[in-house]
């Protein structure tokens, strides 16, 4: 509760940062700003022929409403940071491949507007936190995964299968080795894994982020969905069938893994 009380803090912190959207800044038209305000961040942009617009509002401290539209697709998620729980939406949507990498491309154009310069990359509010953690997990769905409605909540249910466990979230620790268990279709899988070995393994997040210079979680969920998704999909892109139930234990994992204080 505290660490929450504290990321917290900096929207507060934050309100200082925040910069009026005018339509002179050049740098606010490369993402197609059109709101950024403590409560709302919002825009819409065209970027490599796809349509993009994305919204998150902010109903109070802890509740945000967050709909990326891509083309004729449309994902909601309604986060509560204090419950921890995320109400996902996506009627059903089926992302391509140029589509998530698109999402990830919106991305870093948000990220390379909100800190560019000296701005430190702590100085962000929650509302921007939430849209861009969003959309690295959208981006990270894998091949043929249907965006359907569904609850997330981060408690741990002791009752399922070792198989498909979501451990809630549980931190791990770079330059240490983790067993990674996720299963494909040789079964039930564990391997012991050096934790930010290869290409930033067990951040949840695409590869390194690199542009994502925003504060990002280390965790076990996310390392079992990488471990998955590097030893079956080329590109990092496996199929729904084999990682699609770590890519859902994730979740919340990517949303509320720095709040928990997974950083690493
Ligand atoms: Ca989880
Ligand atoms: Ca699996």
């Amino acid at each position: 509760m505290k660490k929450i009380a504290k990321l917290l803090a900096l929207t507060i912190f934050s309100g200082a940062f925040i910069i009026s959207c005018t339509t002179e800044n050049n740098s606010s038209e490369t993402i197609g700003l059109e709101a950024q305000q403590e409560h709302i961040f919002s825009g819409k942009k065209t970027i490599n022929n796809h349509t993009l617009v994305y919204k998150v509002t902010a109903e109070n401290e802890f509740n945000f409403t967050a709909t990326v539209q891509i083309d004729h697709l449309e994902l909601q998620a309604v986060i509560n940071y204090k419950n921890q729980s995320i109400d996902f939406d996506g009627k059903d949507a089926v992302l391509t491949l140029h589509q998530k990498e698109t999402l990830l491309d919106l991305g870093a154009e948000i990220s390379s507007y909100l800190f560019k310069g000296e701005e430190s990359t702590d100085k962000f509010s929650m509302a921007e936190y939430t849209l861009l953690r969003l959309l690295e997990y959208w981006a990270k769905s894998p091949v043929g995964f249907p965006h359907k409605k569904r609850s997330v909540t981060s408690e741990v249910d002791p009752k399922q299968a070792l198989k498909s466990r979501d451990e809630g979230i549980t931190c791990i620790r770079k330059n240490t080795y983790v067993t990674a268990e996720y299963d494909d279709d040789r079964g039930n899988i564990r391997e012991s894994i050096l934790v930010n070995g290869n290409d930033c393994i067990g951040r949840c997040g695409s590869g390194c982020g690199s542009f994502f210079t925003i504060a990002s979680a280390w965790t076990k969920d996310c390392l079992d969905h990488d471990r998955c998704g590097r030893v079956n999909g080329s590109s990092f892109n496996p199929f729904d069938s084999e990682c699609g139930d770590e890519y859902r234990e994730a979740a919340d994992d990517y949303l509320f893994g720095v709040i928990r204080g997974c950083r690493g």
